[in-house]
This record gives structure tokens, C-alpha cells and sequence, in this order.
């Protein structure tokens, strides 16, 4: 489209434009809409599948401080549950961990994803935010002046441009934000971990009151409550495997016999309501800050679901630029701006660290084919090393539960 038919388009303008509306955007938009910077939310899908999309559920406590202080916490405070215990089951036996009683000794709150999302979206728009679903951003444009500008894709197809003094990239691994950095603006760490993991939701309720880490020479199976009535399960599958591959009958024979339920007790059945591949990759852009263009969540960093840190992060991290903006915007003070970056990197690395290092310990590393026996050896050794030194469990539990 020319710049003739762009300016015959509605010209829209906002102080702080949002890209997307998950935890990293909506956290973003509340927290300045009451500091009084003017903002607004731009989301290419439709709110019930926004408010539906069942993802992450561990809230780390600083999460939970964050969304307090903020105003933010009154749905998971009233419908979150506190969970403090892990199992680890392997062919040598299988051990908990109450991590409650261990490291800082702080538990995670479960509340859904899209639960909290909702909550958000509500208290975004009871406080009168402006948000615009269905409105996909293709591109942002001239991030590095003054006024950088975001052409948009309605509903309907029609063509439109916003223009801000900032732009939050809130948008996700695959969003406009990322899309738009121009080639060697920011630099790109990425590591593939060559494993796969088949993403399940079932109407069943937990079956075991702890996470569950199942280690079997079939592959990893993991077990995680998401309330009484869901449970998130994982089963380790082929690269490739099609996420419709397997049937459920299958599904839960594989689940049972990988958590060993013949010797740990049945594990609780319901239709599989949800499933996904997830390949565990993991990526991290530096710095988060292209001119005015910053990236925030899963569009700065992305975390393998191992250690279930990604949405934590989004939180943190849009609270952060929150106050910064606020101080450029409405204290003429850029310096918290300046430093967003270099104070989220310090974040993500630590969480990617932990994250990577669970890898290490429910698939012994990213080398399978002939190293696998050694990786094996490794595994098994971390593994014990967890069950028996108090220090190991300690920093365990500490970066388990931190961000
Ligand atoms: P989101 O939640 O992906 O939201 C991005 C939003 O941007 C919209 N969007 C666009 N809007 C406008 N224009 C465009 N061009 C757009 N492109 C995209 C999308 O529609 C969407 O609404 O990113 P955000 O806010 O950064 O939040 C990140 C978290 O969602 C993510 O890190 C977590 O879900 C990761 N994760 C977990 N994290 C945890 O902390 N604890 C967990 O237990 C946990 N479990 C998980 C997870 C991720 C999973 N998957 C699906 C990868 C379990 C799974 C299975």
C-alpha cells in the first residue's frame, strides 16, 4: 500500500502502543493506564480465544507480588492454589521434594493462564483501557526516530497505521515486533534442545498431589494440576511427531506406564481436551530495545515449559518497562528506559540457566545418538545428587520457584 492510500486509512494515536494481549501486554497496559500514561492494546485474535487459551499455571510468589502491588491479584488470591511438593520417579526408585520446606521456602501458586488473562483483560477495561482485538500489527515502522508507527491488519481486512512515542512488543516468539527489528539491530542466542514434548490437557483431576517428573527409557512424562478438575500432562514423542499422532486410549497407556502407575498408583483418566507439540527450543534477543520498539515476554526471550518460567518472566519484565515508561513519560526521566534492557537480560539468562538445567536432568542433555549412554550416566547422576545432598535440594528449590 502507497503512502497516499495509508493516509486515507484512520489515523489512530496512542503514548504507549501494546502489541498483543497476553500476560506481558495486559500486566503492561494496567500498570500504566493507572499511572495515567495513555495507552493501548492491539491483539490479532478474538477475546473469547484470548480469554480460552489454556497455557502456563505456576506462578512463582514474586509473580504473585508483582500482580499485588499492582493491584492485579484479587481472582488468583480467591481461586489460586498453593502447591510445594515435586516427585521425581526413575527406574532407581522415586523421591519428593517439599520445596515449600526448602530454599526460600515459598511455594507456587497454580492459577491458569487464561484465567488470569481474563483477569486482566477485566481490570484493563473496567479501568477504561482501549484494546483492539482482532487487530493483527504487520510491521512497526521507523522505530529509531521519534515516532515510530504500526500498520495494522483489521478484522475485516481493511488496512490501518498507529502511530506512538512507544512501542511494546508484547506479541510472542512469532509477532510483528520481532519481525520488525531490522537485520542487525539485536542479536539472536538460540539453542535447539532436539526434544520434543507432546502438550496435553485433560478434564481429569490430578492424579498425584505434587508435580510429577516421570524419567523411563520410553521418554519423560510429566504431570502438573492446572485446579481440581485439569491436569496438564507431557509425554516425550519423536521431533515431528504430529500432535494428532496418538489416540487417547494410547495416550494414557503411555502416560501410565512411563509414571509408572502399576507401582505408584493409577493415574486418573478423562478426555484430552487440548494437545500441542512443543519442540523445546529456547532463545534470547539482546538487547530488548530497538530505538522505541521494546520487546517484552516471549517476543525478548524464549523458555523451554521445563521449568515453567516463561509467563513469570512476562510478568516481571512488563512491569519493569511499565515504571520506566512511566518515568520518561511522566517524570521527563529516561534513564529506567535506558537500563530496561541490561535489567531484563539479568532475568532471562538466570531463568534460561535453570530452565536449561532441567533439561540436563529429565533428558540427560541435548546429544542423543551414540553419547546417550553417557548422557544417561549423567542424568542419573544429577538425579541422585537432588534426591541426596540438602545443599543441591536447597538451590533447587530456590531457583525453582524464583525469577
Ligand atoms: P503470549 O501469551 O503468547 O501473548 C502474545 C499475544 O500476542 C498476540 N499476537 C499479536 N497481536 C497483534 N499483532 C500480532 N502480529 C500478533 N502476534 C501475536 C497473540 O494472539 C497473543 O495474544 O505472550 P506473553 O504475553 O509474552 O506471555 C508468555 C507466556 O504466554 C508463555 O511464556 C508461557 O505460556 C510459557 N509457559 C509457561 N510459563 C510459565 O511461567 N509457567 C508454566 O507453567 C508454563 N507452561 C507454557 C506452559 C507454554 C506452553 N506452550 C504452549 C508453549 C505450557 C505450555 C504448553
Amino acid at each position: 500500500m502507497t503512502e497516499s492510500q495509508y493516509a486515507r486509512v484512520d489515523q489512530n494515536s496512542a503514548d504507549v502502543i501494546i502489541l498483543g494481549a497476553g500476560p506481558a501486554g495486559l500486566v503492561l497496559g494496567n500498570v500504566l493506564l493507572r499511572a495515567g500514561i495513555d495507552c493501548v492494546v492491539l491483539e490479532r485474535a478474538g477475546r473469547e480465544y484470548v480469554q480460552n487459551r489454556a497455557r502456563a499455571g505456576f506462578l512463582a510468589p514474586n509473580t504473585v507480588r508483582v500482580l499485588e502491588r499492582n493491584g492485579l491479584a484479587e481472582g488468583l488470591r480467591s481461586r489460586g492454589l498453593e502447591h510445594g511438593v515435586c516427585e521425581f520417579r526413575t527406574g532407581d526408585g522415586r523421591f519428593r521434594l517439599d520445596y515449600r520446606q526448602l530454599g526460600r521456602g515459598e511455594p507456587h501458586t497454580v492459577y491458569p493462564q487464561h484465567e488470569l488473562v481474563t483477569d486482566l483483560l477485566g481490570s484493563f477495561l473496567d479501568a477504561g483501557g482501549r484494546i483492539r482485538f482482532e487487530t493483527e500489527a504487520v510491521a512497526v515502522s521507523e522505530a529509531d526516530g521519534p515516532a515510530p508507527s504500526v500498520t495494522v491488519r483489521e478484522g475485516d481486512g481493511h488496512p490501518g497505521r498507529w502511530r506512538a512515542r512507544y512501542v511494546a512488543a508484547c506479541d510472542g516468539r512469532h509477532g510483528a515486533g520481532r519481525r520488525s527489528l531490522p537485520p542487525g539491530s539485536v542479536r539472536r542466542h538460540h539453542l535447539d534442545h532436539g526434544v520434543s514434548w507432546l502438550g496435553l490437557l485433560a478434564e481429569a483431576p490430578p492424579s498425584l498431589d505434587a508435580v510429577g517428573y516421570a524419567l523411563h527409557p520410553r521418554g519423560f512424562a510429566g504431570h502438573m494440576a492446572r485446579s481440581t478438575e485439569i491436569t496438564r500432562y507431557y509425554l516425550q514423542c519423536e521431533p515431528g511427531t504430529p500432535a494428532g499422532a496418538w489416540g487417547e486410549e494410547r495416550i494414557w497407556d503411555e502416560l501410565g506406564l512411563r509414571m509408572r502407575a502399576a507401582e505408584y498408583g493409577p493415574l486418573l483418566r478423562g478426555p484430552i481436551v487440548q494437545r500441542a507439540v512443543v519442540h523445546l527450543e529456547s532463545d534470547v534477543l539482546e538487547p530488548l530495545r530497538h530505538g522505541s520498539l521494546f520487546l517484552v515476554g516471549d517476543a525478548a526471550g524464549l523458555l523451554s515449559p521445563s521449568a515453567a518460567k516463561g509467563a513469570n518472566l512476562a510478568v516481571l519484565e512488563a512491569e519493569i518497562l511499565a515504571r520506566a515508561l512511566v518515568s520518561d513519560l511522566a517524570q521527563g526521566d529516561p534513564e529506567p528506559l535506558a537500563r530496561y534492557s541490561e535489567r531484563c537480560l539479568v532475568h532471562i539468562w538466570r531463568a534460561q540457566e535453570f530452565s536449561h538445567w532441567m533439561i540436563g536432568l529429565l533428558h540427560g542433555g541435548p546429544a542423543a545418538g551414540e553419547s546417550s549412554c553417557f548422557q544417561e550416566g549423567l542424568r542419573r547422576s544429577r538425579i541422585a545428587a537432588l534426591r541426596d545432598s540438602r545443599a543441591q535440594q536447597n538451590w533447587f528449590a530456590e531457583n525453582y520457584v524464583g525469577v
